[in-house]
């Protein structure tokens, strides 16, 4: 992409009304713009990373065994008079009448209406278990938007729905997701803690929050240290063995959020020297709740003994939305954004020093082309701005990899090449910088 055709209206100034980095931050670098209270639009640069998040959760989903479909925003107010909900979410939720008056709701959430589609078509136990997920827009009329797109009214979630015949079977559907949450949230850099937590409106008895921790965060937790730097599940994890001893190692150590958290617990189980006590994000929450929801609105399915059983429940949500917000507040400097490779909305900054000099140009040139023909995405910044403006652009909007051409440099045969969260930087011949950006990139695609 050429700076120069492409659309990042940056701001110098930090907005007002931004209280916390990373909202100042997707402001500055033109990720978004608000339209009302929690309401945002995604321009291009911060569209590019929220595709990038929401193509890393579809891809664990998957390797999981959830399988994705797409349900819509707008949902009929009676699915959820058959739940009971339709009056006890109060004011959260957005409620609308269609021009013959009737009711109709902005999804929050879809329990019900995954429900209803499951109740209509799945007649078996020979076609369980199942999980069906979508990523797809929420709204809760929140009472305090704020943070940005951490707390908004129109939100990004992915959520799933797990249907089993037995309560046995509906475990193994959480320990799937536990896992694949895992793995999601590394792969965007993130440590992501496993809490145990309340379930509030959308019921069950068990429930944990992924958290990652930020001074930022709105949700106060206590951990055991430990559980920081433990490992996540490889890529080849077989989703059909036994996870039990991961869940085991993951939940065996304290970690509570605030409505959870029994102090004397803490400091019976976890050494002084190992307990945090911290802000967090919550970036995932994954709920089993049996037949909350299965029972009232009447699904069955046929069990193997010819009587009908009504099918145990979980449902496993991600903060898309939020988890753009949420990497940045894990990972920024003084001068702006530091994206992980595996969600930055480009790989490699390319900076034209001097745009309109042949030489420089025609190099630029030749760079951009064989470093997209390699699969790479490069933002060309071929604009005639002054270096240091290019330079705090390219620092706030937080690439990976800057590869700098100017004038002076190509004389000697070379090109620098600074990496954006070390400051390193390094000069090379264009092929070299070329080649090992390539190595870079590809290394740090699939880290996990
Ligand atoms: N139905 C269940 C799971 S699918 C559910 O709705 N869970 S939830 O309420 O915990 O939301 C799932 C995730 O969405 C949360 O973990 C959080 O990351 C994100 N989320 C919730 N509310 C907001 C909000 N107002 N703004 C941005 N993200 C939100």
């Amino acid at each position: 992409m050429l700076l120069s055709r492409y659309f990042l209206p940056v701001l110098r100034e930090t907005p007002k009304e931004a209280e916390i980095v990373s909202h100042q931050l997707m402001l500055r670098s033109a990720m978004i713009r608000q339209s009302a209270a929690g309401i945002y639009s995604w321009l291009p640069l911060g569209y590019r990373v929220l595709r990038n998040i929401e193509q890393i959760v579809r891809e664990e989903q998957d390797r999981a065994g959830a399988i994705e479909l797409l349900m819509p925003t707008l949902q009929s107010a009676d699915i959820w008079r058959q739940s009971g909900r339709y009056e006890d979410y109060g004011k959260e939720m957005l409620r609308i009448q269609d021009r013959h008056e009737r009711d109709l709701l902005y999804g929050p959430t879809n329990e019900e209406l995954i429900t209803e589609i499951f109740r209509e078509s799945v007649k078996s136990y020979k076609d369980l278990p199942k999980n069906l997920y979508h990523i797809q827009w929420k709204f809760r009329d929140e009472i305090r938007p704020r943070f940005g797109v951490m707390r908004g009214r129109e939100f990004l979630m992915k959520d799933a729905y797990s249907f089993d015949l037995t309560v046995d079977g509906a475990r193994l559907a959480y320990n799937r997701m536990f896992v694949a949450y895992l793995r999601t949230f590394a792969r965007m850099g993130l440590k992501s803690i496993p809490m145990a937590a309340d379930t509030g409106p959308i019921g069950g008895d068990l429930s944990h929050e992924f958290i990652i921790l930020a001074d930022t965060g709105e949700s106060q937790v206590y951990c055991h240290k430990d559980l920081i730097e433990s490992q996540v599940p490889a890529a080849d994890i077989d989703f059909d063995g036994d996870l039990g001893p991961i869940i085991k190692a993951w939940t065996s150590k304290y970690a509570a959020t605030d409505e959870k958290h029994d102090p004397k617990r803490f400091e019976a189980e976890v050494p002084a020297e190992k307990r945090v006590s911290a802000r967090g994000i919550e970036v995932g929450h994954i709920f089993f709740f049996g037949t909350k929801y299965s029972e009232p609105m009447g699904a069955k399915v046929q069990g193997p003994d010819g009587n009908m059983v009504t099918p145990q429940m979980g449902s496993y949500g991600v903060g898309v939305s939020r988890l753009a917000g949420a990497i940045i507040e894990a990972s920024h400097d003084e001068a702006g954004i530091v994206w992980p490779v595996s969600v930055a909305p480009f790989e490699v900054a390319l900076i034209n020093l001097k745009a309109g000099d042949k030489a420089t140009d025609e190099a630029a040139t030749a760079i951009y082309q064989k470093l997209r023909q390699a699969g790479i995405e490069v933002l060309l910044d071929d604009t005639d701005e002054r270096a240091g403006a290019k330079f705090a652009t390219m620092d706030l909007i937080g690439l990976p990899f800057q590869l700098i051409v100017g004038p002076r440099g190509l004389k000697q045969g070379e090109v620098e090449v600074k990496a954006r969260k070390t400051g390193e930087r390094v000069s090379l011949s264009p092929e070299a910088a070329v080649n090992r950006l390539i190595a870079s990139i590809e290394s740090r695609r699939s880290l996990v």
